[in-house]
Protein backbone atom coordinates (compact mmCIF):
# COMPACT_ATOMS: atom_id res chain seq x y z
CA UNK A 1 0.00 0.00 0.00
CA UNK A 2 1.08 3.44 -1.09
CA UNK A 3 2.30 5.98 2.01
CA UNK A 4 -0.79 8.29 0.61
CA UNK A 5 -3.28 5.17 0.84
CA UNK A 6 -2.00 4.33 4.59
CA UNK A 7 -2.23 8.04 5.82
CA UNK A 8 -5.51 8.36 4.49
CA UNK A 9 -6.49 5.32 6.23
CA UNK A 10 -5.44 6.59 9.79
CA UNK A 11 -6.96 9.67 9.24
CA UNK A 12 -10.45 8.24 8.56
CA UNK A 13 -9.67 5.46 11.48
CA UNK A 14 -8.87 8.45 13.92
CA UNK A 15 -11.65 10.55 12.69
CA UNK A 16 -14.06 7.44 13.15
CA UNK A 17 -12.70 6.75 16.36
CA UNK A 18 -13.11 10.91 17.85
CA UNK A 19 -16.50 11.20 16.16
CA UNK A 20 -17.55 8.04 18.19
CA UNK A 21 -16.06 9.43 21.09
CA UNK A 22 -17.95 12.47 21.02
CA UNK A 23 -21.17 10.60 20.90
CA UNK A 24 -19.90 8.68 23.34
CA UNK A 25 -18.88 11.59 25.94
CA UNK A 26 -22.24 13.38 24.98
CA UNK A 27 -24.48 10.55 26.22
CA UNK A 28 -22.25 10.04 29.58
CA UNK A 29 -22.27 13.78 30.33
CA UNK A 30 -25.74 13.95 29.53
CA UNK A 31 -24.85 17.06 27.42
CA UNK A 32 -28.91 16.86 25.85
CA UNK A 33 -30.41 16.56 29.13
CA UNK A 34 -33.00 19.69 29.74
CA UNK A 35 -34.20 20.74 33.37
CA UNK A 36 -37.22 21.04 34.49
CA UNK A 37 -37.70 22.98 37.41
CA UNK A 38 -38.49 21.71 40.60
CA UNK A 39 -38.84 23.85 43.63
CA UNK A 40 -38.75 23.37 47.12
CA UNK A 41 -40.49 25.88 49.65
CA UNK A 42 -38.84 28.49 51.45
CA UNK A 43 -35.30 28.49 50.24
CA UNK A 44 -32.82 31.09 50.71
CA UNK A 45 -28.68 31.35 50.63
CA UNK A 46 -26.96 30.61 53.60
CA UNK A 47 -25.37 34.09 54.43
CA UNK A 48 -21.35 34.03 54.21
CA UNK A 49 -21.13 30.93 51.69
CA UNK A 50 -20.16 32.75 48.16
CA UNK A 51 -17.58 29.93 46.79
CA UNK A 52 -19.27 26.90 47.64
CA UNK A 53 -19.95 24.29 50.21
CA UNK A 54 -18.69 21.64 48.58
CA UNK A 55 -19.23 18.63 51.31
CA UNK A 56 -21.70 18.96 54.07
CA UNK A 57 -22.26 16.80 56.75
CA UNK A 58 -24.56 17.11 59.71
CA UNK A 59 -24.18 15.44 63.12
CA UNK A 60 -27.33 14.35 65.02
CA UNK A 61 -27.31 17.18 67.32
CA UNK A 62 -27.62 19.31 64.31
CA UNK A 63 -24.54 20.90 63.85
CA UNK A 64 -23.81 20.76 60.25
CA UNK A 65 -19.92 20.94 59.02
CA UNK A 66 -19.67 22.84 55.57
CA UNK A 67 -15.85 22.67 53.63
CA UNK A 68 -16.07 25.64 51.48
CA UNK A 69 -14.05 27.31 48.57
CA UNK A 70 -12.78 23.98 47.27
CA UNK A 71 -9.80 25.61 45.15
CA UNK A 72 -9.22 23.31 41.03
CA UNK A 73 -7.46 24.66 38.24
CA UNK A 74 -10.75 23.84 36.08
CA UNK A 75 -13.24 25.63 38.06
CA UNK A 76 -14.34 29.15 37.93
CA UNK A 77 -13.38 30.79 41.09
CA UNK A 78 -15.82 33.53 43.06
CA UNK A 79 -13.57 34.21 45.68
CA UNK A 80 -9.87 34.88 46.39
CA UNK A 81 -10.61 33.28 50.18
CA UNK A 82 -8.58 30.33 50.33
CA UNK A 83 -10.64 26.75 51.74
CA UNK A 84 -12.12 27.40 54.95
CA UNK A 85 -14.42 24.49 57.25
CA UNK A 86 -17.52 26.23 58.95
CA UNK A 87 -20.13 25.39 61.39
CA UNK A 88 -23.69 25.75 61.27
CA UNK A 89 -26.29 25.08 63.83
CA UNK A 90 -29.57 24.12 62.27
CA UNK A 91 -31.42 23.90 65.63
CA UNK A 92 -30.60 28.23 66.29
CA UNK A 93 -33.14 30.16 64.16
CA UNK A 94 -30.52 32.50 63.11
CA UNK A 95 -28.68 30.75 61.07
CA UNK A 96 -25.03 31.74 61.20
CA UNK A 97 -21.79 30.32 59.95
CA UNK A 98 -18.65 29.91 62.64
CA UNK A 99 -15.36 29.20 60.82
CA UNK A 100 -13.20 26.48 62.46
CA UNK A 101 -10.59 25.56 60.20
CA UNK A 102 -8.70 28.56 57.68
CA UNK A 103 -7.15 26.21 54.52
CA UNK A 104 -6.99 22.87 54.77
CA UNK A 105 -4.44 21.49 52.17
CA UNK A 106 -5.85 21.09 48.63
CA UNK A 107 -2.87 18.15 47.59
CA UNK A 108 -4.75 14.92 47.53
CA UNK A 109 -4.18 13.77 51.18
CA UNK A 110 -6.13 12.95 54.14
CA UNK A 111 -6.43 15.52 57.40
CA UNK A 112 -7.49 14.17 60.22
CA UNK A 113 -9.12 16.23 63.21
CA UNK A 114 -10.49 16.34 66.48
CA UNK A 115 -13.40 18.42 66.61
CA UNK A 116 -13.52 19.86 70.04
CA UNK A 117 -17.17 20.74 70.76
CA UNK A 118 -17.00 23.54 73.60
CA UNK A 119 -14.61 25.60 71.62
CA UNK A 120 -16.54 25.29 68.16
CA UNK A 121 -12.84 24.12 66.94
CA UNK A 122 -11.31 21.66 65.03
CA UNK A 123 -7.78 19.95 66.59
CA UNK A 124 -5.26 19.10 64.31
CA UNK A 125 -4.17 15.31 64.37
CA UNK A 126 -2.41 14.10 61.62
CA UNK A 127 -2.14 14.50 57.76
CA UNK A 128 -2.20 10.81 55.77
CA UNK A 129 -0.39 10.48 52.43
CA UNK A 130 -0.12 7.20 50.67
CA UNK A 131 0.60 6.43 46.80
CA UNK A 132 -2.98 4.42 46.47
CA UNK A 133 -4.30 8.01 47.54
CA UNK A 134 -3.70 9.93 44.58
CA UNK A 135 -6.24 11.61 43.23
CA UNK A 136 -8.82 11.31 46.14
CA UNK A 137 -12.38 12.74 46.15
CA UNK A 138 -14.37 11.52 48.97
CA UNK A 139 -13.85 9.27 52.01
CA UNK A 140 -16.01 7.95 54.67
CA UNK A 141 -14.50 7.35 58.15
CA UNK A 142 -14.83 3.93 59.96
CA UNK A 143 -12.88 4.54 62.82
CA UNK A 144 -10.67 7.47 64.29
CA UNK A 145 -7.51 6.80 61.48
CA UNK A 146 -9.43 4.41 58.94
CA UNK A 147 -11.46 5.44 56.06
CA UNK A 148 -12.75 4.54 52.50
CA UNK A 149 -11.92 6.77 49.66
CA UNK A 150 -12.74 7.45 46.28
CA UNK A 151 -10.46 7.98 43.47
CA UNK A 152 -11.77 10.00 40.71
CA UNK A 153 -8.84 9.09 38.42
CA UNK A 154 -5.91 6.53 37.77
CA UNK A 155 -3.89 8.24 36.02
CA UNK A 156 -2.07 11.68 38.11
CA UNK A 157 -0.36 13.60 34.98
CA UNK A 158 -2.78 16.50 33.45
CA UNK A 159 -3.04 14.63 30.00
CA UNK A 160 -3.55 11.61 31.01
CA UNK A 161 -6.34 12.74 33.34
CA UNK A 162 -8.05 14.09 30.30
CA UNK A 163 -7.06 11.06 28.48
CA UNK A 164 -9.06 8.76 31.14
CA UNK A 165 -12.74 9.54 30.70
CA UNK A 166 -11.86 10.16 26.83
CA UNK A 167 -11.61 7.15 26.41
CA UNK A 168 -14.17 5.96 29.41
CA UNK A 169 -11.54 3.87 31.09
CA UNK A 170 -12.93 2.56 33.79
CA UNK A 171 -9.94 2.63 36.13
CA UNK A 172 -11.25 4.41 39.16
CA UNK A 173 -11.20 2.78 42.50
CA UNK A 174 -11.59 2.82 45.90
CA UNK A 175 -9.10 2.06 48.74
CA UNK A 176 -9.30 1.02 52.52
CA UNK A 177 -7.15 2.70 54.38
CA UNK A 178 -5.68 2.09 58.00
CA UNK A 179 -2.52 2.64 59.94
CA UNK A 180 -2.29 -1.64 59.63
CA UNK A 181 -3.22 -2.39 55.78
CA UNK A 182 -4.04 0.15 52.62
CA UNK A 183 -5.43 -1.41 49.63
CA UNK A 184 -7.56 -1.06 46.68
CA UNK A 185 -10.77 -2.57 47.64
CA UNK A 186 -13.12 -2.17 44.48
CA UNK A 187 -12.31 -0.59 41.09
CA UNK A 188 -14.27 -0.68 37.75
CA UNK A 189 -15.83 3.13 38.09
CA UNK A 190 -15.75 5.58 35.40
CA UNK A 191 -15.34 8.28 37.65
CA UNK A 192 -16.00 6.96 41.22
CA UNK A 193 -17.14 10.22 43.19
CA UNK A 194 -18.84 10.47 46.17
CA UNK A 195 -18.65 7.66 49.10
CA UNK A 196 -21.01 6.79 52.63
CA UNK A 197 -21.92 3.92 54.02
CA UNK A 198 -25.28 2.56 55.40
CA UNK A 199 -26.53 3.20 59.20
CA UNK A 200 -25.50 -0.58 59.82
CA UNK A 201 -22.48 0.39 58.46
CA UNK A 202 -22.84 -3.26 56.42
CA UNK A 203 -22.82 -1.75 53.09
CA UNK A 204 -20.98 1.12 50.97
CA UNK A 205 -22.49 3.67 48.70
CA UNK A 206 -20.39 4.82 45.65
CA UNK A 207 -21.10 7.74 42.89
CA UNK A 208 -20.16 6.21 39.84
CA UNK A 209 -20.45 10.13 37.93
CA UNK A 210 -20.11 9.10 34.58
CA UNK A 211 -22.18 6.06 34.59
CA UNK A 212 -24.94 7.82 36.44
CA UNK A 213 -25.70 5.18 38.66
CA UNK A 214 -25.24 4.21 42.98
CA UNK A 215 -22.70 1.15 43.18
CA UNK A 216 -24.22 -0.84 46.78
CA UNK A 217 -21.17 -2.90 48.00
CA UNK A 218 -21.53 -5.02 50.63
CA UNK A 219 -18.81 -4.98 53.35
CA UNK A 220 -17.64 -8.73 54.31
CA UNK A 221 -14.80 -7.47 55.96
CA UNK A 222 -12.82 -4.41 55.79
CA UNK A 223 -11.21 -5.20 52.99
CA UNK A 224 -13.37 -7.73 51.14
CA UNK A 225 -15.94 -5.90 49.43
CA UNK A 226 -18.52 -7.81 47.13
CA UNK A 227 -20.93 -6.01 44.52
CA UNK A 228 -24.61 -6.37 45.69
CA UNK A 229 -26.31 -3.59 42.84
CA UNK A 230 -26.17 -0.46 40.86
CA UNK A 231 -29.28 1.95 41.00
CA UNK A 232 -30.02 4.08 38.03
CA UNK A 233 -29.79 7.74 39.03
CA UNK A 234 -29.93 9.90 35.62
CA UNK A 235 -27.72 12.02 36.35
CA UNK A 236 -23.94 13.19 37.31
CA UNK A 237 -24.37 12.61 41.27
CA UNK A 238 -21.71 14.10 43.68
CA UNK A 239 -21.87 13.31 47.14
CA UNK A 240 -24.01 11.26 48.97
CA UNK A 241 -25.10 11.50 52.12
CA UNK A 242 -26.88 8.88 54.42
CA UNK A 243 -29.91 9.90 56.85
CA UNK A 244 -29.62 8.25 59.95
CA UNK A 245 -33.13 7.98 60.65
CA UNK A 246 -34.56 6.30 57.85
CA UNK A 247 -31.30 5.08 55.64
CA UNK A 248 -32.16 6.85 52.38
CA UNK A 249 -29.52 8.68 50.16
CA UNK A 250 -29.34 12.36 49.79
CA UNK A 251 -27.88 12.80 46.06
CA UNK A 252 -26.27 16.65 45.10
CA UNK A 253 -25.91 16.18 41.37
CA UNK A 254 -24.69 18.02 38.33
CA UNK A 255 -27.61 17.48 35.77
CA UNK A 256 -26.24 18.33 32.50
CA UNK A 257 -22.51 18.20 32.05
CA UNK A 258 -22.40 20.45 29.07
CA UNK A 259 -23.20 23.53 31.36
CA UNK A 260 -20.42 22.27 33.48
CA UNK A 261 -17.75 21.85 30.83
CA UNK A 262 -18.87 25.59 28.61
CA UNK A 263 -18.72 27.19 31.93
CA UNK A 264 -20.80 30.16 30.32
CA UNK A 265 -21.77 32.72 33.43
CA UNK A 266 -25.41 33.14 31.27
CA UNK A 267 -26.46 29.44 31.05
CA UNK A 268 -24.50 28.32 34.32
CA UNK A 269 -24.85 24.54 35.33
CA UNK A 270 -28.31 23.82 36.90
CA UNK A 271 -28.25 21.52 39.67
CA UNK A 272 -30.41 18.34 41.58
CA UNK A 273 -31.09 16.64 44.80
CA UNK A 274 -31.97 13.06 43.91
CA UNK A 275 -33.29 10.77 47.07
CA UNK A 276 -33.19 6.84 47.03
CA UNK A 277 -35.51 5.09 49.48
CA UNK A 278 -34.93 1.32 50.63
CA UNK A 279 -31.68 1.19 48.23
CA UNK A 280 -31.25 -2.26 49.29
CA UNK A 281 -35.37 -3.67 48.40
CA UNK A 282 -35.92 -5.24 45.08
CA UNK A 283 -37.44 -1.67 44.02
CA UNK A 284 -35.52 1.18 45.18
CA UNK A 285 -37.23 4.52 44.55
CA UNK A 286 -35.69 7.20 42.78
CA UNK A 287 -37.08 10.43 43.39
CA UNK A 288 -35.91 14.37 42.47
CA UNK A 289 -36.53 16.53 44.87
CA UNK A 290 -35.24 19.17 44.01
CA UNK A 291 -34.06 20.84 40.49
CA UNK A 292 -32.68 24.51 39.50
CA UNK A 293 -31.20 25.58 35.90
CA UNK A 294 -28.49 27.72 37.91
CA UNK A 295 -30.72 30.41 38.40
CA UNK A 296 -30.94 30.09 41.69
CA UNK A 297 -28.02 27.93 42.45
CA UNK A 298 -24.61 26.49 40.59
CA UNK A 299 -23.56 23.55 40.31
CA UNK A 300 -25.19 21.26 43.76
CA UNK A 301 -22.63 18.68 44.93
CA UNK A 302 -24.33 17.48 48.21
CA UNK A 303 -27.40 17.51 50.02
CA UNK A 304 -28.69 16.97 53.73
CA UNK A 305 -31.80 16.94 55.58
CA UNK A 306 -32.21 17.75 59.30
CA UNK A 307 -35.52 18.27 60.68
CA UNK A 308 -37.91 18.75 58.33
CA UNK A 309 -35.25 20.97 55.92
CA UNK A 310 -32.51 20.31 53.42
CA UNK A 311 -29.38 22.01 52.89
CA UNK A 312 -28.24 22.16 49.49
CA UNK A 313 -24.04 22.72 48.82
CA UNK A 314 -22.42 23.48 46.02
CA UNK A 315 -18.73 23.03 44.60
CA UNK A 316 -17.82 26.65 43.72
CA UNK A 317 -20.65 28.95 44.31
CA UNK A 318 -23.31 29.11 47.23
CA UNK A 319 -25.14 27.08 49.66
CA UNK A 320 -29.00 27.09 50.26
CA UNK A 321 -30.93 25.89 52.80
CA UNK A 322 -35.05 25.14 52.07
CA UNK A 323 -37.78 23.39 54.03
CA UNK A 324 -38.82 19.62 52.60
CA UNK A 325 -42.55 19.37 51.63
CA1 LIG B 1 -17.05 15.00 45.08
CA1 LIG C 1 -18.71 13.37 51.03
Amino acid sequence: MGKLAVLSLSVAALAVLIGERVITLRHLSLYYRELTQNYLPNCHHIEGIECGAEDITILENGLAFLSTCVKHPDLPSYSDDPGKIYTLNLLDSELKIKMIVNEPKCNSQVEIFRFVEDENALQYIKTIKHELLHNVNDIVAVGTESFYATNDHYFTNGILKFVEPFLSLPWCDVVYYSPQTVQVVAGGFLLANGINISTDKRHLYVADLLKHKIVVLKIQKNTVLSHVKEVDVGSLCDNIEVDRESGDLWLGCHPNGRNWLLQDPNDPPGSEVIRIENILSEKPKVTQVYADDGSVIIASSVATPYGGKLLIGTVYQKALICDLK
